[in-house]
Formats: C-alpha cells, sequence, structure tokens
C-alpha cells in the first residue's frame, strides 16, 4: 500500500491533490463518512463535500458510523445521512455500490467502526478509498491521503480541495451550502476561531465564506445555545467536583454515572465542562473524567503550551493533538485520577514550558 501524500507541507498547493482529482474524477459513485461520535470540522466538511461532489455530477451518499448530534441536525444533506448498521442490507449496498470511499477528519479506519472491515475488504477488490484529515500518527489504508497537521481543521483542507477542484473544472462551487459547512468545521475546531492554528489564512478562508451570505450569529446559535435546566444541573455538579493541584497549575472535574443519570443528560452534554478549567488563567493541564456505563473512564485532556498531553491519551491507545486529545482508560473513576494525576504532574515538572 501506498499513501504518497500523507504529512504534505502545503496543502494550498494544486499539486497536493493532483491524485484526489483524479481518484474524484475516476468516480461515478461515492460515500463520504468520518469518524464515531462525529463532530462539527467531520460533519461540516462531509457537508461541503456532498454539495461539491453533486455539483460535479456524482452520485453521493454520507453513511456514518454513529448519529449524528442534535446540535449539527440544521446542517444541509444530513436529514438523508445513513447510520451504518450492519444488519441493513441497503447500508451494505450503498458502501459496495460506490466506487469510492472518502474518509473525513481522521486517519484511523477503525474510528468508523463496524464500516472498517467491510472498508478494507472493498478496497482489496477495487474500490478506492481517499482520506482527509489533520491529526497526526495517520495509518496505511487509502489510495491517497492529505494529512496536514498544521491545518486548524479538515474543513480548512476541504477548502483547499474544492480551490483546487475549483481550478481544474473552471467553476465556481462554494455556494451557500459548501460555506455553511465549512465555517461549522472551521468555528468547531478552532473553538470560534482561538486556537493556535487560527492564522490569517484561516480567517482570509473564512472572510470568503461569509461572502456567500451565510450568518455566523446564527450557525454560532445553533451550535453552542444548546443549554437546558438539566444541562445546567450537569454544570454545577461538574463544577462542584473541580480539583486544583500543583498551585492551580493542574485542574480536574469528574463526572459520575449517577451524575448524568440524575439529571438525565448524557456523553454529548459533556462536551463543553472542560471550558471551565481551562478558563482559570493558571492551568496548564486540564482533565475531565467521565464514568462510563461498563465502569471504565472516558478522559478528555486540554494543555497549554508545550505541554503534549496527546502523549498521556497515547499510554492508553488514545491520541489527539498537542493541546487537546483524549483516551478511554479501563479502569474506575478513582484509579483513572489517581494515575493521571502522577503523569500529569510529571509532565509539568518535565517540561519547559514557555508562560503562554
Ligand atoms: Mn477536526
Amino acid at each position: 500500500m501506498s499513501s504518497p501524500l500523507v504529512g504534505v507541507k502545503n496543502p494550498a498547493l494544486t499539486s497536493v491533490w493532483t491524485p484526489v482529482l483524479k481518484l474524484i474524477e475516476n468516480a461515478t459513485r461515492i460515500v463520504l463518512s468520518t469518524h464515531e461520535n462525529s463532530d462539527g470540522d467531520g460533519l461540516g466538511s462531509e457537508v461541503a463535500m456532498v454539495s461539491v461532489l453533486r455539483q460535479l455530477g456524482k452520485e453521493v451518499c454520507i453513511i456514518n458510523p454513529t448519529s449524528i448530534p442534535k446540535n449539527y441536525q440544521f446542517l444541509p444533506y444530513l436529514s438523508d445521512a445513513l447510520i451504518f448498521r450492519e444488519d441493513s442490507a441497503e447500508h451494505r449496498g450503498r458502501l459496495e455500490q460506490a466506487d469510492l470511499f472518502i474518509l473525513l477528519d481522521t486517519n484511523h479506519i477503525g474510528r468508523t467502526r463496524a464500516m472498517k472491515p467491510i472498508v478494507l475488504e472493498l478496497r482489496k477488490q477495487g474500490q478506492k478509498v481517499l482520506c482527509i484529515d489533520h491529526h497526526l500518527h495517520p495509518e496505511d489504508f487509502a489510495d491517497a491521503m492529505v494529512c496536514f497537521s498544521e491545518a486548524c481543521a479538515t474543513g480548512e483542507l476541504i477548502y483547499e480541495l474544492i480551490k483546487a477542484i475549483e481550478k481544474c473544472y473552471g467553476k465556481t462551487l462554494i455556494d451557500k451550502n459548501v460555506a455553511t459547512g465549512l465555517y461549522t468545521a472551521i468555528m468547531t475546531d478552532t473553538a470560534s476561531f482561538k486556537l493556535p492554528k487560527t492564522t490569517p489564512h484561516v480567517h482570509r478562508i473564512v472572510a470568503e465564506l461569509l461572502e456567500t451570505g451565510i450568518s455566523p450569529m446564527e450557525i454560532y446559535e445553533k451550535i453552542y445555545n444548546t443549554l437546558t435546566e438539566n444541562i445546567l444541573k450537569l454544570i454545577g455538579y461538574g463544577i462542584g467536583s473541580i480539583k486544583l493541584l500543583e498551585e492551580n497549575r493542574l485542574a480536574y472535574m469528574l463526572i459520575t454515572q449517577a451524575m448524568l443519570n440524575e439529571t438525565e443528560t448524557s456523553l454529548t452534554d459533556t462536551e463543553r465542562l472542560l471550558d471551565y478549567m481551562v478558563g482559570i488563567p493558571t492551568t496548564r493541564i486540564s482533565l475531565l473524567l467521565i464514568e462510563l456505563p461498563d465502569g471504565q473512564t472516558k478522559v478528555s485532556m486540554r494543555s497549554r503550551g508545550d505541554l503534549a498531553v496527546n502523549e498521556i491519551a497515547m499510554q492508553y491507545g488514545g491520541g489527539g493533538h498537542k493541546n487537546a486529545a483524549g483516551c478511554i482508560m479501563p479502569f474506575s473513576l478513582q484509579e483513572a485520577i489517581e494515575k493521571l494525576t502522577v503523569v500529569s504532574i510529571n509532565l509539568l515538572q518535565n517540561t519547559h514550558n514557555h508562560q503562554t
């Protein structure tokens, strides 16, 4: 297997996209997918690609491994997306009939869950696989991969791809639907244009998207203004559980199944709990630990500066970015926090850290 494009240096170069353009040109039926527990970047990138590929006359469908969170269901095309079920002959058929499978916002095929063995098998039979992503450590499973970890979002790479397609076909392709998808992708993955990879170039892309007439306030409100009384109760429990250690440089929050059950909330409602710890100016590492129904612990981590929390996540089979990572630990909440406290304090003491 060869993946000639892993680790490209400049996604704005048209040549980077040449093999991708070729795969798209040769395809008639295309399936788009993203990682389990999809987010704004994966879904927004799918939305933009649906519009562009249909404008090129392709037959396109989205098949995702897990359901679409409520706050993203307003995005165009997603009401037609399939949530893959192994026992569905229709879903299998759609996968089998495609001549190109495009995976967005993850470079690990296992994150498509039950779709993985089918995609790998179909590839052996000649189906092409394309992967476009911005995470580190790509796996080799595709005919072409554009993995560029400096991109703020997969959506930024999709923008560059669309520019290359526009050049190649002599067409204007960025309509309101494309812009809504890409704006959602970039806004959510940059935490509303504030994370370090939000470059001047990213703002220029966003400026072009806004010129289509999309409303940033409307998109923001649909995605983020989602609080309910129950979620507020959960936030209250979460904030009450915050502990600050190491002169307030390490913060953690513990969410138990009992809290989730009592407030009738779910994992998706915990997404922004980290913000309360990251919002403390002294914290260098913030940890959110959530007890899962099976007794394991889901961990989300944030850090500032040179502290690489993805190294901690990788020790437990997870991954992510230097300053934002996660994993699932096969331990109870208490055991997990004991272990994480030790490694986090180690990291704090052993990393030369610029006060950013
Ligand atoms: Mn992403």
